[in-house]
């Protein structure tokens, strides 16, 4: 099944978010596979947002993730990307529909807690630069029988 990686960003751990995002996403049905906590370098940074490297808050951006340690999460789960991210609600956070992650506590564009991987493309490459294989774990969620149809789960 797919797989999405998640980061409580810096803000996130210190506003104490941490245990709010991993309840709405069990909740919603999705399987944990792999969560740690680790302090991000401009080596990964440099990778992570390497589609940013050109904007001007690029410089910003890499302090703020390095600032204090983050938590990475990899979540799976049927088309589980466009999930995640309909979750995550938008990046001007202030904007964000109420409901989702951001739009309930989060007011910034930079300080928007959390990130989530954008394509299940994306996904991949960043389930590599975060993930070690020994820190992914293939385990059977039981409920997954009341969660999905048999068709979805195939
Ligand atoms: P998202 O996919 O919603 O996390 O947003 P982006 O990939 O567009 O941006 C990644 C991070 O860059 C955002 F979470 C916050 C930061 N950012 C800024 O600080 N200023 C901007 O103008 C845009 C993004």
């Amino acid at each position: 099944m797919e797989r999405s990686v998640v980061l409580v960003k810096p803000d996130g751990v210190q506003r104490g978010v941490i245990g709010e995002v991993i309840h709405r996403f069990e909740r919603k049905g999705l399987k944990l596979v792999g969560i740690k906590m680790i302090s991000l370098d401009d080596a990964i940074l440099d990778e992570w947002y390497a589609h940013h490297k050109d904007k001007p808050f690029f410089g910003g951006l890499k302090s703020y993730m390095k600032s204090y340690p983050v938590v990475a999460m990899l979540w799976e789960g049927k088309d589980v990307v466009v999930t995640v991210r309909k979750m995550v609600g938008i990046t001007l956070a202030r904007d964000a529909e109420p409901g989702t992650i951001r739009g309930d506590f989060a007011m910034s564009q930079q300080y928007n807690l959390i990130h989530a991987s954008e394509s299940a493309e994306i996904a991949k490459s960043e389930e590599k630069l975060m993930f070690a294989s020994t820190e992914i774990f293939t385990w059977q969620k039981t409920d997954h029988v009341h969660t999905y149809i048999k068709e979805e789960l195939e």
